[in-house]
């Protein structure tokens, strides 16, 4: 094979996040003997310029962009990148005639709107290693590809989804983590990511992270998770994020994997932080991940209004969470708490036994995300379109389905911000997903003062460097 891939990171936010599954892609098809070339945008000053450089004497096969995020997910701001992808996508059609494939968690969430939006020639959904391996085998035998799980392409105008097949993680080779800069992702104040896991069996009726990963839980074995933390290490990477869903599910993973950093002698040497359900959560895996260099966890606690947690479809209830907090309390792990107000029957009272409950237990840091975002695939998405639920829309019109729609429960009165800034302001423990660097918020998404802070030297979660700024 002679022609390569070109795989551009789309990700320009800031604070940075590493690409890691763009990378986990590259490395894929160079394990496949494809030859890549890598342009990571986040790095770049004058994109257009860098697009038409790196395509000047280069004729690739295909062109892959990645698309981490549909928008920032905030109902404050709205901000969706897809006019973004859709620019890219519109430049490399002049400067080539290769195919645009696009792929990524945010692509995986709903394919089919953001191909209509961007006007892609495709795309990959859920896992890209085996599927854009694949695709370019046939691409460079000029063979039919429409066959090819996980593809998603236009035929006659429709965007057409194959069925999807997940890598067996088992058996995937352990990657390089050398395709992107890792090391200037963290000079620059980045976690870089790694993943003992894909996959959520959790019910919850308004995430997307089972459409785009998938409900059926896949391990990596501890001992592979372990070698390329050890890996990352010798490069230099040593401040990480977990791209668990929930680290701790299951829970005797979770521990294995911590047991595996320790007996390597690694957990003084690494920091990372993570993502965990309040349930299952026990004295041991506090422990261990305390030894194996967890610096912290944020909790998607959602409500601690048990009428309001059955509603979202959660496992736990406000008393799991009062023992939870017990604990991390006693053990001294860091975390914080993350809500989601406005789901179908949230009312002002709800919300009022939520943050009651937040400052009874004197939880260091919640944050509030007002309005649910709504995905097609999603259980609350499909009671919207089957007509279950019918008010509570915002835009309700429906007529650019490329614009980030959200669900807020009609009984709030349509400005739950209002609600919840009345009950929790005064608290500086509390943020709200709102605009970036709004008082108060925490949308990292171009958020300067969190910007400024890491400039400045702080390291961490970003939710660990604002809860740090605002307790100074
Ligand atoms: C960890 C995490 C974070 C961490 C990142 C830590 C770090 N490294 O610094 C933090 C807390 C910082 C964070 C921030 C945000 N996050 Co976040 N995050 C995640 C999480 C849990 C993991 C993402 C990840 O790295 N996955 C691991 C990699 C390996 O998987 P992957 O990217 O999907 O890649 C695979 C495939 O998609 C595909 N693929 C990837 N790229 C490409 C490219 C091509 C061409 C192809 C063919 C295939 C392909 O192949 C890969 C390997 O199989 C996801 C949820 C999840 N479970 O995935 C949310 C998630 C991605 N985040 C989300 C959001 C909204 C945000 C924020 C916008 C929130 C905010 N307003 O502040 C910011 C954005 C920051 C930014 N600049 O991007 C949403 C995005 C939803 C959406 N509508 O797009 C998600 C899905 C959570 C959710 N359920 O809502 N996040």
């Amino acid at each position: 094979m002679t022609r390569g891939i070109l795989l551009i990171n789309t990700n320009v936010a800031r604070p940075l996040v590493s690409p890691v599954g763009l990378e986990h892609v590259t490395e894929s098809l160079i394990g496949g003997g494809v030859p890549i070339q890598v342009l990571d945008l986040s790095f770049e000053t004058d994109w257009k310029a860098s697009l038409s450089k790196e395509l000047k004497n280069a004729e690739p096969l295909a062109v892959g962009l990645s698309v981490r995020n549909t928008d920032d997910c905030s109902f404050a701001s709205r901000k969706s990148f897809l006019p973004w992808i859709g620019e890219i996508v519109a430049e490399l059609k002049k400067l080539t005639p290769a195919p645009v494939f696009l792929g990524g968690v945010g692509f995986s969430t709903m394919p089919e709107t953001v191909l209509r939006a961007t006007r892609a020639d495709g795309g990959i959904e859920g896992d890209g290693e085996e599927a854009m391996l694949a695709l370019t085998h046939c691409l460079s035998r000029g063979e039919d590809f429409s066959h090819l799980p996980n593809l998603v392409y236009w035929h006659n105008g429709e965007v057409v989804r194959n069925p999807r097949v997940d890598v067996d993680l088992r058996y995937l080779p352990p990657p390089r983590r050398r395709s992107f800069d890792n090391r200037r992702y963290q000079q620059l104040g980045a976690m870089v990511g790694i993943e003992t896991k894909r996959g959520c069996p959790q019910g919850c009726i308004f995430c997307a992270d089972p459409v785009a990963k998938g409900r059926k839980v896949r391990l990596r074995p501890p001992q592979v998770v372990v070698r390329e933390l050890e890996d990352l290490l010798r490069q230099g990477v040593s401040w990480l994020h977990l791209c668990d869903s929930e680290f701790n599910l299951p829970l005797k993973h979770a521990k294995q994997v911590c047991r595996a950093i320790i007996n390597k002698g690694i957990g003084g040497k690494i920091r990372w932080y993570c993502y965990c359900s309040p349930t299952p959560f026990d004295r041991e895996l506090v422990r261990l991940m305390n030894a194996a260099g967890c610096a912290g966890i944020n909790f998607g606690v959602d409500s601690l209004c048990d009428d309001q947690l059955h509603r979202l479809g959660r496992a736990h209830s406000s008393q799991d969470v009062a023992q939870l907090v017990g604990l991390l309390h006693k053990e001294r792990l860091n975390y914080m708490f993350d809500l989601l107000m406005g789901g179908p029957g949230e009312t002002a009272e709800t919300i009022q036994i939520t943050i009651d409950k937040a400052r009874e237990l004197n939880v260091p840091l919640v944050g509030i995300a007002a309005g649910i975002r709504v995905y097609p695939s999603t259980p609350l998405g499909k009671a919207i379109a089957d007509g279950t639920l019918k008010e509570g829309l915002h835009p309700d019109t429906g007529e650019h389905p490329e614009q980030p729609l959200f669900y807020l429960s009609p009984s709030l009165g349509g400005d739950v911000i209002t609600v919840i800034n009345e009950l929790a302001a005064d608290d500086s423990r509390f943020l709200v997903l709102s605009a970036p660097a709004e008082k108060g918020s925490y949308n990292y998404v171009d958020d300067k003062v969190l910007s400024r802070l890491i400039e400045q030297g702080a390291r961490g979660a970003y939710w660990d460097i604002i809860q740090r700024h605002r307790r100074t």
